[in-house]
């Protein structure tokens, strides 16, 4: 890695919406496992050390378990990941949040309520991004529908963060974004020349926010209060 800065990205969300695939396109090449399959594909966490061309930054990025999983419960896959960025990656710059464009099934939505509890994810939204996938078919009216469905939403508008725009007096949501990256291999060659300049497109303004300094956090509150006992131990001896 050529740079010292390095801003640690976690990836999380249910299950096939395109965690790895995603690592793999911002890292430019395929250091995930990717699968189009029923069974859920990434197990526990696997971190990958990249520094793509656009950057001057290095990144780690932490791909995680998807929750929806097939055969745990969400409980389980949202406590070994948070166990797991405990013990292995100890501080994180950036969540980012990935769902699927499409309707959110009561399962998906509590899977990430539970996930946005375990990572205080509202509390520290300075610290998260969201990205909605399969978005690849989508034309531009269809998708400032999709944004203002997303805005709407009683569980991802907590998550989001207004600002004031730079070109109009507005204020617009600076930490949402749609992409969609099928994997070549799947796409129809007449329709990939398309595909690839959007990818582009939609790459730059994830690529600008997670390249942004800022402190890093502890993965999960049960971290802080870990800190808070030790403290307390410390002035009581
Ligand atoms: N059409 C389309 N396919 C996508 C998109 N993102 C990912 N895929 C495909 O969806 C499948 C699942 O992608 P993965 O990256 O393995 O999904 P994941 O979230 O890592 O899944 P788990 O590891 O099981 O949690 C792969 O075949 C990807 O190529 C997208 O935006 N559009
Ligand atoms: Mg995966």
């Amino acid at each position: 890695m050529q740079s010292d800065i390095i801003n640690t990205i976690v990836f999380i969300g249910p299950t096939g919406v395109g965690k790895s695939r995603l690592i793999n396109y911002l890292a430019e090449k395929d250091v995930a496992k990717t699968a189009n399959t029923l069974q859920s594909v990434t197990k526990g966490l696997q971190c990958y050390c990249v520094n793509p061309q656009d950057s001057t930054h290095g990144f780690l990025f932490v791909d995680t378990q998807g929750v929806c999983d097939t055969t745990m419960s969400n409980a389980d896959v949202v406590s070994l990941i948070s166990d797991a960025l405990k013990n292995k990656v100890k501080k994180v710059n950036y969540f980012i949040l990935m769902i699927k464009s499409g309707r959110m099934t009561d399962e998906n939505r509590k899977a990430i309520e539970q996930l946005i509890t375990e990572f205080d994810l509202v509390e520290r939204k300075n610290h998260v991004y969201v990205l909605v996938t399969n978005c690849e078919i989508l034309n531009g009216q269809a998708l400032t529908r999709l944004e203002n469905e997303v805005c709407a939403d009683r569980t991802l508008k907590k998550l989001l963060k207004m600002e004031k725009s730079s070109t109009s007096s507005c204020h617009e949501v600076v930490n949402l974004s749609f992409t969609g990256l099928p994997d070549p291999k799947d796409v129809n060659v007449l329709m990939m020349d398309g595909v690839r300049k959007w990818m582009e497109v939609q790459r730059k303004p994830l690529m600008k926010y997670i390249s942004k300094p800022i402190s890093a956090i502890e993965p999960n509150l049960r971290c802080q209060t870990k800190h808070i006992d030790l403290f307390q131990i410390l002035h009581c001896s």
